[in-house]
């Protein structure tokens, strides 16, 4: 079977394929760092003055960063290590794991959507489903050897931090804080480690178009030492800078439509570099398959009228995964 991931596959120049029309292009010049990204001290003392904090950034900017989030060191560093150690393995060792179904729970795949997509990315990426550990562990990679241990800890860490941001959120809103939580019920958690390699000409490309995600919430872990996560503000694109023992948290769709529209799914992108090749580490947090989206009466009393239908998750991930990234916010299908 010819290699179709792109790690571990030498290039002088871009393959036609992932070149994009110049009018689509990242325009990497214009792109400006954005230097007040907010960042949340979750170990300060003061819950109203975090509640505070998280509410303004979900509403100005739809993503924050924060420190002090109770996910160890220990666990961080060794993610990133048993990531890196992975896609360094043998193209024909991660070619037994790949496959373009996005309904497979466990896969490696590169770009986005390959059977969907006419442009490719500049990525290679493992998706995993991470939530029952206990279902879902035995099918994750074995090789490297440490890998299930490393992941299964990580994904167990990240899961109580994002609860911890959903009850914040919530009470943000005004709501009871285990509101949404509630609604999202019995919560899936998937994991994708996204490896881009060094580029040709990484001006001509991405590493993933902007989108939103699908889900509630987002967990980014980036590589400290490559940037190249952009996030639209004000129809600017942005550069944000990894900030050390810092996650960057990004509203998924489902929270701007549980929040109705008062907070944003932002829209973001990776972009890549010809020097070295860059890794991130996603933990999307799912309502569960039935869980029906619908905002908080508190919500959506009097003058406020409910911006979007209402539908279960199951409805909005086919939806999602029916397209390609490069299209309008998937919301916008879901729009009373
Ligand atoms: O690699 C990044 O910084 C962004 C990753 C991302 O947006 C995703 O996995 O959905």
């Amino acid at each position: 079977m010819a290699a179709k991931v792109i790690s571990g596959v030498q290039f002088s120049s871009l393959p036609s394929s992932y070149i994009r029309p110049e009018s689509e292009r990242p325009k990497l010049s214009e792109v400006a760092d954005c230097n007040n990204v907010p960042v949340v001290d979750l170990g300060c003392q003061d819950r109203s003055l975090v509640v505070k904090q998280i509410g303004d950034a979900c509403k100005e900017y739809g993503f924050f960063q924060v420190i002090n989030h109770g996910v160890s060191k220990e666990a961080v560093d060794k993610i990133l290590e048993v990531a890196h150690e992975f896609f360094d393995l043998p193209v024909e060792e991660k070619m037994k794991l790949y496959s373009d179904d996005p309904s497979k729970t466990m896969r490696l795949s590169t770009s986005f959507n390959v059977k969907k997509e006419t442009v490719n990315n500049w990525r290679d990426y493992l998706r995993l489903h991470c939530y029952p550990l206990e279902k879902y562990m035995p099918e994750w990679p074995s090789v490297p050897p440490s890998f299930k241990e490393v992941v299964s800890r990580y994904c167990t860490e990240v899961r109580q931090l994002g609860f911890s941001l959903q009850e914040a959120i919530s009470e943000s809103l005004g709501l009871d804080k285990d509101c949404l939580k509630n609604i999202l019920g019995e919560q899936g958690q998937h994991l994708a480690m996204n490896y881009y390699p060094a580029c040709p000409e990484p001006e001509l490309t991405y590493g993933l178009p902007a989108h939103t995600d699908p889900n509630a919430l987002t967990i980014l872990l980036q590589d400290l030492q490559v940037a190249g996560l952009h996030v639209l503000k004000d129809g600017k694109w942005l550069a944000i800078k990894p900030h050390p023992d810092a996650f960057v948290i990004n509203i998924g769709d489902q929270l701007q439509a549980l929040s109705n529209g008062k907070y944003n799914s932002v829209w973001h992108r990776a972009v890549v570099n010809a020097d070295k090749p860059r890794l991130s580490v996603a933990s999307f947090l799912c309502p569960c398959d039935t869980a029906k989206i619908i905002a908080p009466e508190a919500l959506t009393s009097g003058e406020e009228r409910n911006v979007y239908k209402d539908f279960t998750y199951a409805e909005y991930y086919q939806k999602f995964w029916s397209g390609n990234l490069d299209r309008e916010h998937c919301l916008e299908l879901f729009k009373n």
